[in-house]
């Protein structure tokens, strides 16, 4: 099946969802939904964008006989591929909790994700740590939403397990960056009741982030089809603004005033830019530490995995030449993999901010004061 074909089947799926859905949803309440405007919120969201990398990233795989389009492998289909996310969750009759086929490619994130008999009962989500937190009507976001790796992966690590405890500052040879993936908004949100970030021994977290009775489900602020924040009743402002009134549209979201200035620059800032500052200070402590403790010097260039780099001319920065897959780092010691993953994990989570800054900025805090850094000037919330 090429592009195309398959593109207008997707099509006559999602319209074909449509109808059962607003048929369904016609059974339970008498007010009539706009099935249209649905449909053409959810074509234009990240979801529906089948041609992504998060959707499309297995396509170059070989055709299984029989198939017509590449697989995606069960590990990953949960998240990236409605069928396998359907089969986790039982709504196909398989068993619940388990991904037994592999998902298909370019399926996005489709109405029957989100829309069946399994999901409107599904309130118990397994985060990477393999804790088991209640999300109640979060469950289906939180599912995909949560990540891969977890802080205590790091200490299961096979070669720091083998380097033994205190070994703290042993060069590990063939370690690579550990993280806890993409967009994992439910990990922090959690904070400590979801145990996903690497948590340092004797000290203590915040939990589950209580924003506002409002505004603590992702749906409250998330609409569900466009993915954008919800507008605040009768207002074009989004929600927000109920609350925070400078913050009127996504030009302002990060702009909620600050009371605290966290990375010690001296300047009060908004809570995003005190993660963007603590950032900074956690990956200049990591570059000085790896070139002093173990020999060579890391550096970072999000944008291009393995994100990890040897820093060979120890300027601080990745250029062209130094941010090559074969210049990837691989002399970790298990002090710098928690750090890493820290780095990681916030800064992979791009909505942090408001999902749950302070869990974020006491894990960076931490990782700065364990390599060694200077700590005086900040606060740890
Ligand atoms: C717990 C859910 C989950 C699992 C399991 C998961 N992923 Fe993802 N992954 C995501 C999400 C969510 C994103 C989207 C991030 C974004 O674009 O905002 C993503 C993004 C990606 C991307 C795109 C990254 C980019 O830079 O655009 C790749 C590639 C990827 N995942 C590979 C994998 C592979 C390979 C596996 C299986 C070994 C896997 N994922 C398993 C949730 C998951
Ligand atoms: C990522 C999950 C997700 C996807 C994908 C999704 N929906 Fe929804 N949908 C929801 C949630 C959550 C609600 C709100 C349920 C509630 O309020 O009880 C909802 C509500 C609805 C409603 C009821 C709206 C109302 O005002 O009562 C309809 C109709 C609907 N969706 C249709 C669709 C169609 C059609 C598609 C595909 C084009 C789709 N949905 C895709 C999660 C999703
Ligand atoms: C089956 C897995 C799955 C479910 C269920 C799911 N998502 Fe997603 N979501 C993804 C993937 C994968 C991406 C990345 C898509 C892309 O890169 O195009 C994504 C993208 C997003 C984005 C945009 C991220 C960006 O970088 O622009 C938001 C916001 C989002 N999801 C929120 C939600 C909310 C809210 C729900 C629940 C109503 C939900 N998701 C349910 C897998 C899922
Ligand atoms: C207080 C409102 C609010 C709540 C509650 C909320 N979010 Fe968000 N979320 C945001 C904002 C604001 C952004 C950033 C949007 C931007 O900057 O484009 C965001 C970004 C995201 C993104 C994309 C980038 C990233 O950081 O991963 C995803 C995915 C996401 N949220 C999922 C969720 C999930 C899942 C939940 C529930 C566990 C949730 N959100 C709860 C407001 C909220
Ligand atoms: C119903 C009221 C309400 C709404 C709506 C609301 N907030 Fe808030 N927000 C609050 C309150 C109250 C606090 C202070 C919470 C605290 O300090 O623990 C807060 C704090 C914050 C913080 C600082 C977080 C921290 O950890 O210190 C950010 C960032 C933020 N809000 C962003 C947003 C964004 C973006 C939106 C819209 C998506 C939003 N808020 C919607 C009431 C609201
Ligand atoms: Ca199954
Ligand atoms: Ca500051
Ligand atoms: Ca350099």
């Amino acid at each position: 099946m090429n592009k195309r074909t398959f593109l207008v089947l997707l099509a006559l799926i999602a319209a074909v969802l449509v109808g059962w859905v607003v048929w369904s949803s016609s059974q339970a309440k008498a007010t009539p939904v706009d099935a249209n405007a649905i449909g053409a919120q959810w074509w234009g969201s990240a979801h529906a964008d089948v041609e992504s990398e998060a959707f499309s990233h297995w396509n170059g795989e070989e055709v299984a006989e029989g198939a017509e389009l590449p697989a995606v492998p069960p590990t990953c289909a949960k998240c990236h591929s409605t069928s396998g996310f359907v089969d986790y969750i039982g709504g196909d009759g398989s068993e619940a909790g388990k991904v037994d086929a592999p998902g298909v490619v370019m399926q996005g994130v489709q109405c029957s994700a989100c829309h069946n008999s399994a999901a409107a009962t599904y309130t118990d989500v397994t985060l990477a740590s393999g804790i088991v937190i209640n999300a109640g009507t979060d469950a289906v976001c939180s599912t995909c939403h949560s990540g891969m790796g977890s802080g205590p992966d790091v200490d299961k690590n096979k070669l720091v397990v083998a380097a033994g405890a205190g070994a703290d500052d042993t060069v590990l040879e063939k370690s690579s960056l550990m993280g806890a993936h993409y967009a994992h908004a439910a990990a922090t949100h959690a904070g400590t009741d979801g145990k996903s970030g690497y948590e340092y021994a004797g000290k203590t977290y915040v939990g589950t982030f209580l924003h506002d009775e409002k505004v603590n489900q992702c749906t409250e602020c998330h609409d569900p089809h466009t993915l954008h924040m919800v507008n605040a009743a009768n207002s074009e402002d989004t929600l927000c603004a109920t609350c925070h009134s400078n913050v009127k549209s996504y030009e302002d979201y990060r702009n909620v005033p600050g009371k605290v200035d966290y990375d010690g620059d001296g300047q009060v800032e908004p809570i995003a830019a005190e993660i963007t500052g603590m950032e900074t200070l956690l990956k200049a402590a990591i570059t000085k530490y790896s070139a002093e403790k173990l020999g060579s010097a890391l550096g970072f260039n999000f944008d291009a995995y393995p994100y990890a780099y040897i820093d060979t001319n120890a300027d601080g920065q990745i250029d062209e030449t130094e941010g090559v897959f074969a210049n990837g780092y691989k002399t970790f010691s298990p002090r710098l993999l928690r750090a890493g993953f820290n780095l990681m994990f916030s800064h992979k989570e791009p909505g942090a901010y408001v999902h749950n800054a302070k869990y974020v900025l006491q894990l960076m805090y931490d990782s700065i004061e364990d390599l060694g850094g200077d700590v005086a000037g900040l606060t740890r919330p």
